[in-house]
């Protein structure tokens, strides 16, 4: 394994890693170490009652779909051992 012998270089700068931390941190809302449909889903909530949308509403139904989008969009490019879930190392790869 030639991999091995190479050190760890870091990808993106600190400022930039600790950003995007702070934004795995917003999304895992559960706080299980991982990002996945079900954060999503409060995720949906949290906006929906932010913008006071009823469930069921056009708005309601818009939002879901944007963010299901999202995710799935999401989590095709970044899950990359398919887990179901995006962890930090996958989220800041
Ligand atoms: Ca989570
Ligand atoms: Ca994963």
């Amino acid at each position: 394994m030639v991999n091995a012998f190479v050190p760890r270089v870091p990808m993106l700068s600190e400022l930039q890693g600790k950003k995007l931390t702070r934004y795995f941190q917003l999304y895992d809302i559960d706080d299980d170490g991982e990002i996945a449909a079900a954060d999503f889903e409060r995720v949906i909530e949290n906006v929906r009652i932010l913008r006071g949308a009823p469930v069921g509403s056009f708005a309601d139904h818009g939002l879901r779909y944007a963010f299901m989008a999202f995710w799935g969009a999401l989590s095709s490019s970044a899950d990359t051992d398919q887990s179901g879930g995006i962890d930090l190392d996958e989220w800041l790869a």
